[in-house]
């Protein structure tokens, strides 16, 4: 373990608060006197982002100096979060800080709260991201993150009498954790022409010329492990208009507006993260983005590379490239224009450089591009396309001969009008491995859309690495009291960098004393959150109630819907009570959180469905606390942190096949929370690990998905669950608003198939509820179920699963610090 003295900090919590006082007088030229909560938030951030840049400035020479392979992550989104809260609890310094703000006046919540959430991802796949880079630099990893700063992140979500209204984004008025690179910036190059010419070397080479370049400037985001030293970098692109290109002619002549209008356009590329999740669009401006990214990162890694004076053949050994979805597939493309175009090499046998992780077997979600999109805005990255398209069939025509049908199915272009580029299958062929995160998902990928690829390449190219979360940000930061508690029987805060030890836990189930206090710190969670529903929505929810929690992107595929009408059918069956048997039952509080792409009009309905019922249930008299309906807005990850500590049960209830992993189950479960689910993602090992009598699963398996959708649209209209009926014909009646508005919800499932099996699921999804309401009755049982599940969670850490990405994808080693 490491002695704080070995990497940055302060003394003492005098040290800390001269420095507060020291950026609050200097670097923000304010007085003490006038030192409100946002100036004590950057001055806090201020001072530890000092102690932080000393560690990353160290970790980064440690790792030139090593000079071994380095890990870098491609991804699109990185979903951070707050900065502070975890630099203070990762450096191992909060303490002090809190007792710092208190003399100054400040309670560190406060302070904390003032930050703008780091929001660059849509949801799950940002996410995951956020937490590999965590748990990187605390294994302590040689690893990069690459991705784009977008001006904008996720929309704000407000809600307006019971509708989303999406809210711009705009977070970086003051941002203290990045660092601008003005001196380290790559010229991007777009649409233009090929020619045949010859290189330095006199090599005939294709050289592409013309067109226009946009400028990517690097920001530096330090990212601290969790103690130790290692401090790694998030490299973040932004566009702005090359110097060339902005045009002085113009500006001189008085065309001011057109000059200006060019700048603009080029810094439209990093301005927006696209809003979509599990939904292509086809977007220029999407591929535009990917490919400044993209290139701009290559060139940094080959300089990076080249700067070491090794000879290519060594490139593999030094660098692993990780593909975060299809998103960064073109990355494969650019480096082999770089090789043979520019380096002039011969086009070569694959290199054991690419990983490529699937997030999802929705067909909507797979990425494809016009050809001829491509053609016009990456000329030559159209010819490599088709080279390697045409190498790859080749050797499969080779392998298996005169299968026309094989070919044509395996074909990165996809012969359609107009024709296609289809991204997963060109980042397949790309890479050396290729990896689903859980186990049902990458047995179903090799089953569904890669199975041509597995029986071209081999079951080996194919693996499973299940998805993890980070025990820091999602036990020790969100819930301070319960980290405590465990740290107290475990051994002290070692579990956070090895949370098999939480297994340790099963000794103290039985432990009077302990159980009471785990119990008293979910009610204190709980309570907290009654107290924001309060004063965000004036809504009093009763802290002793079953608290219920969905809390994810809105998506048909998740089944918000299966949740809003259980809960109108308990609301029904409580109306339809008399007044004594209603006090028998089981208070609850339904909370539900999340986004819809706004282009996504059925989530948008759901959302609306929701706040339609709370606002009648909510005021019902007859209810009362037996059933409070809850929509939280602009559910985020800061909120998240809020929202996971304090529930009793979460919904992860899928249609059994479609979420690849979900990632929020681990979270609560982590949490002390039980879940009810489908037998989907990583649910399946979640059961595994805690044990099916800690897990309320329901519902269809994933294998008999398909007959039934067969069997439904064989049928003209098919046979509802009776209990589902009842509820939309509640809601017809007008009982929740206008019934027209909630027409596609209710026709989704009568008369077009019910693709996502809602009446399939309906009664066995209310039969679970009511084991769960029968079991919660049972507090002593219940806490017992809560303290075993969290017990047998160690296998969830995102540094089990980056380790296994270590060993059996990237091939790479820690770097002794
Ligand atoms: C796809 C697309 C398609 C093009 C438009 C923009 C866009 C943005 C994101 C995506 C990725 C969707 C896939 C995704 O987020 N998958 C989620 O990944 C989690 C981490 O592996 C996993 O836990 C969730 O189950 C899975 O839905």
């Amino acid at each position: 373990a490491w002695t704080k003295n070995e990497f940055s900090g302060f003394k003492n919590k005098d040290d800390f608060e001269r420095e507060v006082v020291r950026h609050v007088e200097t670097t923000l030229a304010r007085s003490l006197y006038n030192c409100d909560q946002s100036a004590a938030y950057s001055a806090s951030s201020l001072a530890f982002r000092d102690r932080l840049i000393k560690d990353w400035n160290k970790t980064q020479q440690r790792q030139t100096f090593a000079d071994q392979k380095r890990i870098y992550y491609l991804s699109l989104e990185f979903l951070m979060g707050r900065a502070l809260d975890n630099a203070m609890l990762n450096l191992g310094f909060k303490d002090v800080a809190k007792e710092g703000l208190a003399e100054l006046g400040f309670q560190i919540e406060d302070i904390i709260g003032q930050e703008h959430d780091a929001a660059l991802g849509n949801g799950g796949l940002g996410r995951l991201a956020a937490c590999f880079l965590d748990s990187m630099a605390t294994l302590n990893f040689s690893a990069w993150g690459y991705g784009l700063r977008y001006r904008y992140g996720i929309f704000k979500q407000e809600i307006i009498d019971g509708y989303q209204v999406e809210v711009p984004d705009y977070w970086l008025d003051f941002n203290p954790w990045e660092f601008p690179r003005h001196d380290v910036t790559v010229d991007i190059q777009f649409y233009g022409n090929v020619r045949k010419g010859e290189n330095e070397n006199g090599k005939t080479v294709s050289i592409w010329e013309g067109g226009e370049t946009v400028t990517a400037v690097a920001y530096d985001v330090p990212t601290p492990g969790y103690d130790t030293p290692s401090t790694n970098n998030l490299r973040l692109w932004s566009s702005k208009a090359a110097s060339g290109e902005f045009d002085f002619q113009k500006f001189n002549s008085g065309d001011y507006e057109s000059s200006v209008a060019d700048q603009q356009r080029a810094e439209t590329i990093s301005a927006v993260l696209y809003p979509n999740d599990n939904l292509d669009r086809g977007k220029e401006l999407r591929v535009k983005q990917q490919y400044f990214w993209v290139a701009a990162s290559l060139y940094d890694i080959v300089r990076r590379f080249k700067k070491s004076g090794r000879s290519w053949n060594e490139f593999p050994d030094q660098v692993a490239i990780q593909l975060n979805d299809t998103h960064p597939t073109l990355a494969i493309v650019e480096l082999q224009r770089i090789l043979v175009d520019v380096e002039g090499l011969e086009w070569d046998e694959a290199w054991s450089i690419f990983g490529y992780t699937n997030h999802t077997v929705l067909p909507e979600a797979l990425e494809k591009w016009p050809v001829g999109l491509i053609e016009h805005l990456l000329p030559r990255h159209l010819q490599i396309i088709y080279d390697i398209n045409l190498f790859f069939l080749q050797s499969v025509e080779s392998q298996f001969p005169g299968d026309s049908d094989l070919l044509t199915r395996v074909s990165i272009i996809e012969e359609s009008q107009p024709k296609m580029v289809r991204m997963a299958y060109l980042a397949v062929v790309g890479s050396h491995k290729v990896n689903g995160v859980a186990e049902l998902h990458s047995d179903l990928i090799k089953t569904t859309i890669f199975k041509d690829f597995v029986t071209i390449f081999g079951e080996d190219k194919f693996t499973n690495v299940t998805n993890g979360v980070t025990p820091r940000r999602w036990l020790h930061q969100a819930n301070p009291r319960l980290s405590e508690l465990i740290a107290s029987k475990v051994g002290g805060n070692e579990y956070l960098k090895d949370l098999t030890l939480l297994n340790k836990l099963e000794l103290f189930v039985d432990d009077k004393e302990f159980r009471k206090e785990w119990a008293e710190i979910k009610y204190a969670n709980k309570v907290r959150l009654a107290k924001y529903i309060k004063s965000t929505l004036n809504i009093n929810v009763n802290p002793a109630a079953l608290f219920d929690v969905q809390v994810k992107r809105i998506h048909e595929y998740k089944r918000q819907q299966l949740n809003i009408y259980g809960v109108i059918h308990r609301y029904l069956t409580l109306k339809a009570m008399g007044p004594e048997e209603r006090k028998k039952q089981q208070p609850r509080v339904s909370i539900f959180g999340g986004k819809a792409a706004p282009g996504y009009w059925m989530a948008k309905q759901i959302i609306h469905l929701i706040n339609n019922v709370g606002s009648v249930v909510n005021k019902d008299p007859d209810i009362g606390d037996l059933l409070k309906v809850i929509f939280l807005e602009d559910y985020n990850v800061s909120k998240a942190e809020m929202i996971i500590p304090a529930s009793d049960l979460s919904e992860h209830i899928s249609t059994a096949g479609t979420e690849a992993s979900g990632t929020s189950n681990m979270k609560f479960v982590l949490n002390g929370g039980l879940i009810i689910g489908t037998c989907d993602g990583a649910n399946i090992e979640i059961t595994r690990e805690i044990g099916q009598e800690n897990i309320f699963l329901f519902g269809v398996l994933s294998e008999d998905v398909e007959d039934l959708r067969h069997a439904h649209a064989s049928k003209e209209q098919h046979v509802i669950d009776p209990a589902l009926t009842k509820v939309f014909e509640a809601i017809q009646g007008g009982m929740f608003g206008n019934p027209q508005d909630f027409n596609a919800m209710i026709s989704a499932v009568r008369d077009h198939g019910d693709f996502y099996l809602v009446s399939d699921d309906f009664q066995s999804y209310i039969d679970t509820h009511s084991s769960v309401d029968e079991a919660y009755r049972n507090q002593e049982e219940w806490v017992s179920m809560c303290i075993r599940s969290v017990a047998r969670m160690g296998f969830f850490s995102s540094d089990r699963c980056i380790n296994e990405y270590a060993e059996g994808i990237w091939n790479i080693e820690p770097l002794a610090v």
